[in-house]
Formats: C-alpha cells, structure tokens, sequence
C-alpha cells in the first residue's frame, strides 16, 4: 500500500469543540497552500448564497436568509482545492508515467492541481498525452458506435453526484440513446437503502424534512451521521434547536465531536468566550450494525408502555389515530417487537435496556420528533431494513407529515439527489421512459440497467467493456478494489470527464482518456452568456448556481458541451435534439426537464434564483402516501442482525467500520489529519478498543496487518496499521476510506439495495509481521 502520511504522526486527544478556532486555522492552511487569497475572498461570499454557486461539498440545504458567511470548514476547503492556483498540464504528464503515478497517494495525485488539457493515453510511452478535443471525441465516437453495434449494453455510464441537473438529464438521456440504463452513480454506494427503503415505507424516494421543521421540532434522532464533518452548516439549525431546549439523541459507535459540542466560527462573542453549546442531549454508543436491534428494542418500549397506559386509562404512547388512518402493517410489526428478546436486543445493539429506555421516554415526550441518518445506517447488509425501522420508529407517534416532524437522510455528493430527479438510474422504473420516447422519437430501452456492485461483476466477467464516467473516482471508491484494478485493465475504453487526477485515470482501459472540465464555482461562457446551473438539495429544493471565477484554462470545458460533443459523436443524428441549442443556452435544457417532468417542474427558468430555493413536491409531507397500499408501512425485518451472513467468528474477529477524516472528501484527500479525533500527520491507522488490543496481544502505539474474514478464498490484506486505542465499542475497530477498501468484499453488500456494506467488514487484527 503507498504509504498514507507526512512523517510527522502525532496522536493526541482533541479536546475543542467542533467549529471555533481549530476550524478557522484549519481553513486558513489550505487556502494558503491551494494560493487562494484568505483576506475579503469575494468567492466565498458567495457561497450559498441565492445570487451565488451552490456549495461542492455536501447537499444541506441552503436557507432563503442565508448567514452572513454561509459556509463551513469543509466547505471552503472544497472551494479551494477546486480554485486552486496549481494545475495538472501536459508537461507534468510529459515528465512522469502512469507506472510511476500508480506509485503516489491519492492525496499527492489530485493536489497536482486542475486538470488543463484532454489527454490520450499512449501505451508506448506509457504516459498521458495531449490531443485536441476534435480528435478525442472523432475516437471515443468511433469506439462507442463500434460497442455498439456489438452490445449497446457493454457501457457502462457512471456518475458521481456533483454534476448540475442540466448535465445530468443530458447524460441520462445519453446512456439511453445509446441503448442501456447502465447508470450507476455515486448514490449506489451511499444512500440506495433510502431510495428503496422510502418508497417502500412513505412512498417517497427522499427525506420530507424542510429546513423550517428545525425550528418546530422537540427532538432530533442522529443515527451514523457525523454532522461535525459531513454537513457542518447543519450544525447552525442544530445550535438553534438546542437552545430552544429541544433534545438531540445520538446513536454512533465513536464520540464525534460535531454531535458533541459546537462552538460557531462565526460568533466573535463564542469565538472570544470559548463558549460552546452542548449538541447531544444523549449519546448512545451503539454498535457498528446495532442499530436494527437498538430501533427494535425503542419500539418494544414504547409499544409496551402504551399498553400499560391504555390498561391503566391513561394517554396511549402510541398515536392510535394516525397508525389507524395513516397506516398498514402495524400488527405485524408490534408481533415482530414482542418476539424480539432482550438478551439480544442488549448484545446486538450493545446498549443496555436502561440507556433505551432513556432514549424512548424522551421520544414518548416529544410532540415532533426528526430522524437524521447517514452512513452508518445505509452501508450494511440490512441497510435499507434498517432505514424502514427507524421510519417505524417515527410511524409509532406519527412523526411524519407534521411540521417539526419527519424522516431526515442526510445526503452526500452536492446534487445526487438531483441526479435521480433528472433521469440518473439504473431501475427503467423511475424514468418516465415514454415521455422520453414521445419527446424524442425513440424506443428507450426498458431493461433493468446496471448499478455499481453489477458494474464491477460486469467489469469482472468481461461483459461491461467501456467505462465512461461523469466525474467522480470510481475504482477508489468501489469495493475490492484489489481485485477490480487488473479487471479494470482489460476494459476496451475508459473515458472521465474529471477536474483533477486521481487513481480510476491511471488504470487505463486499450483506449483511455481523461477530459478536464469546469467546476461549478467557474463561470461558464456559452453563445448565448454565462449560463447558470441548478441542483436540488438533501431537503429536495431546487437552487441555481452561478460561477464566479474565471474558468482554470483555455482548453477545460463545461461538462454540458463534453456531454453534447460524445452524444453527437456517438449517436446517430437526432432530428428532435439540438445537442448545440442546449449547449448554447442552459435554459433550453431546462425546458426540455419541464417537459419530461411536468409534476416535479413548473418555472424552474423562473423561479431557480428564489431565496431558499423552489420545494419539490413530495405527497408525504401531507400525508398523502404514494405506496401500492395507499398508506405508510411498517416493515418487518427478518431479525436483528444487521450483517447476518458472516462466516463462522472466532473471538479475533472485529467488525470494521471504514470512516471519512475531517480532512477529505470522499477519494480526496485534503490533508493528513482528523482534527477531532486527534490524529495528525497519518491515515495508516486503526481506531480500536483498549480491551481488544490487550485480548489480542497487540500493543497501543503498534504496527498491525489486517485481513478481512470473508470465506471466499480471496486474499484481502491491508499491512503495517497503526493501531490507536480509542473509545469505540469492543468487537469494533474503525479505520479510513478509501485506503481500507481492498478489506471490502463486492458481495459484502445491503441485500435489497446493494449498496456496499463499508460500515461492518469482517476482519482479523494480527501483530505486524
Ligand atoms: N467534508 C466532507 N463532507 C462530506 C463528505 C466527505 O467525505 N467530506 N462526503 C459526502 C458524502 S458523499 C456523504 S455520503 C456524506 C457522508 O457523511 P456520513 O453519513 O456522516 O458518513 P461517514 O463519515 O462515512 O460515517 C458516518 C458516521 O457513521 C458512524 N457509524 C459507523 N458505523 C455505524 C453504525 O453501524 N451505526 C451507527 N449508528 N453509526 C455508525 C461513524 O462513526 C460516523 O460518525 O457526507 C458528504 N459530505
Ligand atoms: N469503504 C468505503 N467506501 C465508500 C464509502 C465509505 O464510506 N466507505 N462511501 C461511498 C460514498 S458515500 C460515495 S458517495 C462514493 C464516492 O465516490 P465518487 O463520487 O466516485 O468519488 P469522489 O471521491 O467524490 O470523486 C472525486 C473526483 O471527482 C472529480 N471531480 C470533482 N469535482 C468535479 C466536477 O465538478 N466535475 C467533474 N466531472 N468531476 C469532478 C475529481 O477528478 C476528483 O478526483 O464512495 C463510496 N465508497
Ligand atoms: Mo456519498
């Protein structure tokens, strides 16, 4: 493995708060290395803001009354390695070959800067060259009319979920002119279990929490989302609510500090004062994959408190009401929670039935409960039934569809939930495939496409032969990716639409291409102006987005013309597609989504500037519930193990979470610390418990060799971890993404979603050898 570290390792305990001054310094380290000036930054005054560009970090939503900085840590951290002043030119690819760069880390590839140039890969050299846009598009044309005509369902087209909603419907309708719905995105990996566990639940594919129910609701349930460094502007509403007095219960096997305390950067009175606010009210440090077991034994409490209630002629607990109006599957799932034992509600989970009942007598309390998740719920082999149960949880006291209430997924990428909007899917279920036949003429294709775990299977059997990919860092970011490098080779074309380097360009397809593009901060000159951009955030608003910055070069390009240039190249001619007009003027793609998406889009031209952005419409917000039963469902899981299948466990064997630093964006890698967990200067580390390292025979401070236990006859090995005791439950150990992703078996994923299941991978901890 490259070694991931500066050589300088410190750990030690952090003792600040999320936010305050080790956040201002933070920032100030890498916008002076990334050369973006610190002082009066006019770009990042117009973060967020309605007239500005929609943050490329993450998807909270963006308030109508924005502060007066409305941005984070994080987020001007991804402005400005995007802004950076380095770039990546055609002479730092003349000076070193692909062979040499597979050799670096993924934090020294990207920080070569901006990508300026198309470049050709050319086997002779074994480097990266420059070509010019006409004849890269002459070739990839060539390349994909000719798989085509072989098996139009040989590509593959993936996308990472930052790209605009114009760029997305484009590249939707793409794949399907070209004949698959072979769309798998970033949203594949990460919030699948709630694009299927909604629907089936509330018949809505995303949350129904607006910004507004902040101010309204009592009390907020986080399960496995780590706000501090995920989404930290969430951490102003938080702030808020807590000072109202509502309660904040957390689930997560570590302590994160953003779920602990908070101090705000941007008050000089908390700056000055070192005053924080208290974030959680009750923090449960469940087990990695405990949580389906810490739901079941919540809703056994409640369930049989309010039949003591209702004995005694008390209040019911439970809202009998709505359930009885609003709900199906009830008795069902009651028989479910009583059969569920305590025993093993207690050992799965790992919390005491005291500490639920803590948790459920703050819930019976509430009159408006929200239910945060993120990670640590979907990325499990039970993810999405574990999403159906805490929507169980919020169905008991009607917690959905009332102000203050509702189910809250906290979203990754900046417009993956977009995406899905526009068009980007796998299931020809969710694209309105006839409005595309009548609008364009053809026959789309009604085949189930392919997602990322069925890419890789593609990608290994030899059946998937072309990778193109809008954005992103796919083989980094996929499992196994031991196993899928040497597949990955023998595709016959890999192309990425990118803006800076990174490990899925090196291992290279026969013909390889890397095309630069614009960031969203740039501004975007097109025939017709600068064109503005849109994207829906995680509380399903539409925002515009308009760069501000001039573009990194002369040759990058924006993502709709690279989208445009491949279609007309690959495709035969279209007579009711004007891939130029679109081009031209971004408003026309606009109409043609308006077109295609009559009940989601009214004005989107007109009304995508408005102060908090336009709210889609999403019937279980009022209660109206778009489920095959016309009501909100109970689920019923098969048991309480939310990573059933595993081999045979010995006492040795730990289950891995793999987390994000406070220092990355997924693939990308800021810098090597994780500031709240106080680890500096490394990320070849491996949280674990005391008692397990004793019991183990390993030592604090020691070097370790992790192998994961998947009884499949694959080696899957990571070497020479530094092991750090930490507080993270026994039986659990905790280490980074992307690095430990050759630990992750392509199997080892949610049943129903097949979303990898990164949060709970088998592994056996040895001494260094
Ligand atoms: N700065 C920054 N922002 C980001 C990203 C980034 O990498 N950097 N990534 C973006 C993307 S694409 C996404 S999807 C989101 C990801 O944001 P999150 O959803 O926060 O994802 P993770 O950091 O992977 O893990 C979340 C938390 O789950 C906890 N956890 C692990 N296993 C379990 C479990 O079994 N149960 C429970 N209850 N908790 C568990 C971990 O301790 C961790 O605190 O953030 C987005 N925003
Ligand atoms: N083990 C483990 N694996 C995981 C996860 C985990 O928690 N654990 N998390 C999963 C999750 S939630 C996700 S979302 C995926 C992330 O998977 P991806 O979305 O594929 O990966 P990123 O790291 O976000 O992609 C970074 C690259 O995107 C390109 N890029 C950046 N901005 C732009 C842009 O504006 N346009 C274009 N065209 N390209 C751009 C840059 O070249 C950069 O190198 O990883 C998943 N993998
Ligand atoms: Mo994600």
């Amino acid at each position: 493995m490259t070694e991931q570290n500066t050589g300088d390792v410190r750990i030690e305990p952090y003792d600040s708060p999320a936010g305050g001054w080790g956040s201002a310094r933070s920032l100030v380290e890498i916008l002076t290395r990334e050369g973006v000036p610190v002082t009066g930054s006019a770009m990042l005054m117009k973060q967020n803001k309605p007239d500005g560009f929609m943050c490329v970090s993450c998807a909270w939503a963006k308030p109508a009354k924005p502060l007066a900085f409305e941005y984070c840590e994080n987020g001007a951290k991804a402005t400005a390695w995007e802004q950076t002043r380095r770039r990546a030119t055609p002479d730092f690819f003349a000076a070193h070959t692909v062979t040499e760069l597979l050799g670096w880390s993924d934090y020294a590839l990207e920080e070569q800067g901006r990508l300026t140039h198309p470049m050709r890969y050319d086997p002779e050299t074994d480097r990266y060259r420059p070509v010019s846009w006409g004849e890269a598009f002459a070739e990839i044309g060539q390349e994909l009319k000719a798989l085509r005509a072989e098996d139009p369902k040989s590509v593959v087209f993936y996308a990472s979920g930052r790209a605009s909603l114009e760029t997305s419907y484009m590249w939707a309708l793409l794949a399907r002119l070209y004949g698959n719905n072979n769309l798998p995105d970033s949203s594949n990996m990460c919030h699948e279990p709630t694009s299927v566990a909604l629907p089936q639940s509330i018949g809505a594919p995303v949350g129904t929490v607006l910004l507004e129910d902040f101010e309204t609701t009592d009390l907020l349930f986080f399960f496995g989302q780590n706000v501090g460094s995920n989404a930290p502007r969430m951490l102003h509403p938080l702030q808020e609510a807590r000072r109202r007095g509502a309660q904040i219960i957390t689930f997560n096997p570590l302590r994160e500090r953003g779920l602990e305390r908070f101090t705000n950067p941007q008050s000089p009175v908390e700056m000055l004062t070192r005053s924080a606010t208290k974030i959680s009210t009750q923090y449960h440090q469940v087990k990695a994959g405990g949580d389906l077991a810490a739901l079941t034994g919540l809703c056994k409490i409640l369930i049989a408190q309010d039949r003591e209630a209702v004995a005694a002629g008390k209040p019911a607990v439970l809202d009998h009401a709505f359930i009885a109006e609003h709900t199906n599957g009830f008795e069902d799932f009651v028989a479910f929670c009583d059969r569920a034992d305590w025993p093993g509600i207690e050992r799965r989970s790992g919390l005491t039935r005291t500490a639920l009942e803590a948790a459920a007598a703050a819930y019976a309390r509430a009159k408006a409960v929200i239910g945060i998740y993120g990670m640590g719920l979907t990325q499990h082999r039970k993810g999405t039934e574990t999403v159906r149960m805490l929507v169980n949880l919020l169905l008991l006291r009607g917690n959905i569809g009332k102000p203050g209430a509702g189910i809250c997924p906290v979203r990754g990428h900046s417009n993956v939930q977009g995406q899905r909007t526009v068009g980007i899917t796998e299931k020809p279920e969710l694209a309105p495939l006839d409005r595309l036949k009548e609008l364009y003429d053809f026959e789309p294709p009604r085949e189930k496409g392919l997602n990322t775990v069925e890419s890789c299977e593609g990608i290994l059997d030899g059946s998937v032969r072309a990778f193109v990919s809008l954005g992103g860092n796919f083989l980094r970011a996929i499992p196994d990716t031991g196993r899928m490098e040497p597949a990955w080779r023998r595709q016959r074309l890999t192309v990425q639409i990118s803006t800076k380097l990174n490990r899925s360009h090196l291992v290279n397809g026969t013909v390889a291409y890397i095309l630069p593009c614009l960031g969203r901060i740039e501004i975007d000159q097109q025939a017709s102006g600068p064109q503005a951009v849109s994207m829906e955030d995680s509380t399903a608003r539409f925002h515009g987005s308009r760069g501000v910055s001039d573009p990194v070069g002369p040759d990058v390009r924006s993502e709709p013309w690279i989208v445009a240039e491949i279609a007309k190249a690959a495709l035969p001619h279209n007579p009711r597609i004007d891939w130029d007009a679109w081009v031209a003027d971004y408003a026309r793609v606009r109409d043609a989504i308006e077109a295609t998406y009559p009940k989601v889009f009214h004005d989107l031209n007109g009304q995508m500037f408005r102060p908090g952005g336009i709210t889609k419409p999403l019937g279980a917000r009022d209660r109206k519930w778009e489920t095959e039963t016309g009501k909100a469902n109970f689920a019923v899981p098969e048991g309480l193990e939310a990573d059933p299948d595993l081999p045979e466990r010995g006492p040795d064997v730990l289950d891995l979470i793999t987390l994000r630093s406070n220092d990355q964006f997924n693939t990308t890698v800021y810098g090597y610390d994780d500031r709240f967990r106080g680890v500096k200067g490394t990320r070849d580390i491996l949280f674990m418990n005391r008692a397990d390292i004793t019991r183990l025979g390993l030592k604090d401070g020691g070097s370790v060799d992790v192998e994961a236990v998947a009884g499949d006859q694959v080696a899957r090995r990571v070497g020479g971890l530094r092991v750090i005791a930490y507080d993270i439950p026994p039986g659990n150990c905790g280490g980074y993404y992307p690095e430990l992703n050759v630990l992750l078996p392509l199997w080892h994923h949610d049943e129903q979603s097949k979303t990898p299941a990164a949060k709970a991978i088998t592994v056996r901890v040895t001494a260094a050898t």
